[in-house]
This record gives C-alpha cells, sequence and structure tokens, in this order.
C-alpha cells in the first residue's frame, strides 16, 4: 500500500444519488412524508437536502427504469483533490471520470470513479450554497431530517472493505468481531461515528443512508405520520437504540425499497487517541442496546449498484461467515 499517491483529503459523505422507478411516488415518500427540502428539480430528478444542509444537495432522486444505488458522493477539501482522487483511484486500477461543474445541478467539477470494492464514488469540493434553513422552524416537517450523516454498504469482505477506506484516511470508531471474524466496522473522516459503514453480505450493494435529526421524537413521530397513513409496512427496524454507535433508530423502506435510517444522539470521535470501541458478535445489545432482534430482511435486502456507464454491478457472494448466523440476534442462542 505504501506505494499508493496520497489520498485525497475527504471531508465527509455529503450526498447520494438513487434511481428510482416512480419520481412522483418517491417525492410523496421523501419530500411529502419524511420532509426533505427541495432544493432542485427537472424533469427527470430531485434534488433534496436536509433542514441543516449548506451545500445543494444530500440525496439526488433519479428516475430510470429499475430502481439502483447510483453515485456515493463525498466533498473534499479543495479542488487540488479531485487530482488526487484521479491519482489515487488510478493506481489502484480503477475507471475514473472528470465531469464538468453542473453535471450535478449546483456542484463543482467532480470526479467519479469505480472504487476497488465496486460502488461509484463521486468526489467534489465546490457546491452551490441554497437559502439557510436551520431557523425556519416554521418549515420543518415529517422527521425533519438536517443532514445526510453516513453511507451503510454491504461487503462480502468487510477486513478488505476497511483496509480501502483505511487507505482512504479514514479512522475507525466501532467493529463487531470475534477472535477470527470482522463482521462489521464504522469508519470516519468527519469527527463522528462514521462517514461508511461495512455490513457483511453479498455485495457490492447500497445497504442504507444514514441521516441525522436533532431530536428522538423526530424519529418517533416519523413513526407515527406512517402508522396513520397505513404505510406501517414502511417501517422496517426499530425504532430503537443502537449499542453501536449509541443512535436512536429507526429504518425506513422507500416505495422503491431503498432503505433509509433516521437516527440521533451519536458522539464525537475527534480527539486523535479517540478509543475503538469493540462490539462482540455474541452481545445482544450491540445492534439494539435493549436487545431486540435484528430481523432477517435487515441483514439481507440492499440495493443493487451501478457503474459509470449506469449499468448494474454484479453481486459477489459474502465471503465470510455470516453475522447473521452467529450473532445474538435471537436466530441463534448465544454461548454462555
Ligand atoms: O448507523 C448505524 C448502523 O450502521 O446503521 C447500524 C449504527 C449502528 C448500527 S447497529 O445495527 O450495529 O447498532
Ligand atoms: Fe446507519
Amino acid at each position: 500500500m505504501s506505494s499508493l499517491p496520497p489520498p485525497p483529503d475527504i471531508v465527509r459523505s455529503a450526498y447520494a444519488a438513487l434511481v428510482v422507478t416512480s419520481l412522483p411516488e418517491a417525492r410523496r415518500f421523501w419530500v411529502d412524508l419524511l420532509g426533505f427540502v427541495v432544493t432542485d428539480e427537472d424533469a427527470s430528478s430531485l434534488y433534496l437536502r436536509g433542514y441543516d444542509e449548506l451545500t445543494h444537495h444530500n440525496l439526488i432522486l433519479r428516475s430510470g427504469p429499475v430502481a439502483a444505488a447510483g453515485a456515493l458522493g463525498f466533498r473534499v477539501r479543495s479542488v487540488a483533490d479531485l487530482s488526487r482522487a484521479e491519482e489515487f483511484y488510478g493506481a489502484l486500477g480503477c475507471r475514473t471520470e472528470r465531469v464538468p461543474a453542473g453535471f450535478a445541478r449546483g456542484q463543482g467539477e467532480t470526479v467519479r470513479a469505480e472504487d476497488p470494492l465496486g460502488f461509484l464514488v463521486e468526489f467534489f469540493a465546490a457546491s452551490a450554497h441554497p437559502e439557510r434553513l436551520q431557523q425556519r422552524y416554521d418549515l420543518r416537517r415529517g422527521a425533519e431530517v438536517a443532514r445526510l450523516d453516513h453511507f451503510n454498504i454491504c461487503v462480502p469482505d468487510v477486513p478488505v472493505a476497511y483496509e480501502h477506506y483505511k487507505s482512504l484516511g479514514f479512522g475507525l470508531s466501532e467493529t463487531i468481531e470475534d477472535g477470527r471474524t470482522l463482521y462489521a466496522a464504522w469508519m470516519y473522516r468527519k469527527q463522528t461515528v462514521h462517514d461508511v459503514a461495512f455490513t457483511g453480505g453479498a455485495g457490492p450493494r447500497l445497504h442504507h443512508l444514514g441521516f441525522f435529526a436533532h431530536e428522538p421524537h423526530s424519529v418517533l413521530r416519523m413513526c407515527d405520520i406512517l402508522g396513520s397513513l397505513s404505510l406501517e409496512s414502511c417501517i422496517e427496524r426499530g425504532p430503537g437504540r443502537h449499542g453501536v454507535s449509541n443512535a436512536f433508530y429507526v429504518y425506513l423502506r422507500d416505495p422503491d425499497g431503498h432503505r433509509l435510517e433516521v437516527y440521533t444522539s451519536d458522539y464525537y470521535t475527534g480527539d486523535p487517541d479517540h478509543p475503538v470501541l469493540r462490539w462482540s458478535v455474541l452481545d445482544p445489545r450491540r445492534r439494539d442496546f435493549w436487545g431486540n432482534a435484528v430481523i432477517p430482511s435487515w441483514y439481507s435486502e440492499a440495493s443493487a449498484v451501478l457503474d459509470l456507464d449506469g449499468k448494474p454491478r454484479p453481486v459477489i457472494d459474502i465471503a465470510q461467515t455470516a453475522e447473521v448466523t452467529v450473532g445474538a440476534d435471537g436466530f441463534t442462542v448465544p454461548a454462555e
């Protein structure tokens, strides 16, 4: 790894693109019910952001024939980091492409790459700044989502994903493991628990997008809204308290099955000697601090991802022991 050129200076995970099969249905879910703010739109796309977001978008919804996850977007420190991204991924033998400002609305020049894990990643430095809405309490609706916080990705080999993101300068905050296997890991660039997390499973697939809300009542209110509209089947897991990250969370599925998490109350990781928190795979509190079992769909279902040409990436089966077969989720009896 020492022969790799320096990685781009990544600030944070910033946006994701999802292909949805019905833009009107997606708008109803993401805008009307969840309360995302529409920054911009055209006939086939919606550009959405949370109430705290000061860049143009956290989520791009594009209309397409088959539901899939497009790019995972990372903000980099400066324009010089775009060349670093090209050189870094080029040295890894990955396809890259540099696209001009405006390729995505409100976004500066962008470097796109097919990363070694099979995901489409995008790097941008410059963004348009929409109106500041942090204190427009009068506008807030739904889950009152503040911003995108993290990507959770399904990877067949968690240690390989960990090494790749380590080489990009990400810190490790928490793991799920035992003496033999690393089942899951949470890694960060900004000073929170994560910008990216890995779930062991068939991949590359997008497991979920994690969105931060300020208040626990936003998580609960979202569930009440969905219940009132007989949309309770959109609530997949939770509400609950994670062991990992300490977040108060709920997982929802959009009309195309894309998974998102709305959560609050994770913690600061910015000290240089921040210790890694390692959870035993046999600890029933690791994924839900109150010991509620994780439902099987949460481990098995995820969104297909696209390559640079917009084609679905082939999915490779899990290459390690599956957490669901050994973890204390109620499917197996934990060892004494
Ligand atoms: O953001 C997260 C998660 O990756 O969605 C999952 C924090 C914790 C967890 S876990 O299910 O491990 O508690
Ligand atoms: Fe998450």
